[in-house]
């Protein structure tokens, strides 16, 4: 079964028009403009923070059909020209056929990659019109680190330093969907997807001594705290 994303989660709408309006007999190969402006390498069009849920507005105003592609997320269409996506359109894609003057809405959820120097891309899926300059490119940023929406009382972590392995207890109704290690930097090292369990023992024999940052997600609730491996 298909889960669509609610429309009312979404925190931003963007706007994509599709343009020339007009095209003459030799413009099979563009130029062919995303909001007025062809792809550049050096502009970076959109950045969006990590698990952001958007919906993307593409306004076709050209005379030709665009299959709209992205990377990094797959999506659901939300409607077509105001009418919601008919039945066999209503699972998850990474491409959608916007006709002349249609405009498609999608919503995604860019929650599973992220990196702040790597961009990903979206284009036009027909390569003349692709190299003809319809593509762009955004950044899904890192999450940032920040306090506690937790309090100390919800969870134990010890024995914190440690030489083996961390023993993470979740103390009341604080079940641990997700745990993020990052190191002093802030460099997320690796993320651990549990199933809502009030246990878990994190292994660091393999960590080289120093100070490491654990993040912990129970729903909504996020605790980040340092620990020191010897
Ligand atoms: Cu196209």
């Amino acid at each position: 079964t298909v889960t669509p994303i609610p429309s009312n989660t979404s925190n931003i709408t963007r706007t994509l028009t599709f343009t020339p309006v007009t095209m003459g007999p030799d413009q099979l190969n563009g130029d062919f403009l995303i909001n007025n402006a062809s792809m550049d390498i050096n502009i970076i069009n959109y950045t969006i923070p990590f698990n952001n849920t958007e919906i993307w507005e593409l306004i076709n105003q050209s005379a030709i059909s665009h299959p709209f592609h992205i990377h990094d997320v797959q999506f659901y269409i939300l409607s077509r020209n105001g009418v919601a996506a008919p039945i066999n359109e209503q699972g998850r894609k990474d491409v959608v056929l916007v006709k002349p003057q249609e405009t498609v809405r999608f919503i995604a959820k860019f929650e599973d990659f992220y990196n702040d120097t790597l961009p990903y891309m979206y284009h036009c899926h027909l390569l003349p019109h692709e190299d003809g300059g319809m593509m762009g490119q955004f950044i899904v940023e890192n999450p940032v680190i920040t306090g506690y929406s937790l309090s100390d009382n919800d969870f134990t972590i010890h024995p914190n330093p440690t030489d083996g392995a961390i023993h993470i207890t979740s103390k009341k109704d604080f079940p641990i969907e997700k745990i993020e290690l990052f190191n002093a930097l802030g460099q997320l090292l690796q993320t651990n997807r549990l199933a809502y369990i009030q246990d878990y023992k994190l292994f660091t024999n393999n960590f080289q001594s120093g100070v490491f940052i654990i993040k912990i997600y129970s729903g909504k609730n996020i605790i980040t705290k340092n620990i020191i491996v010897h």
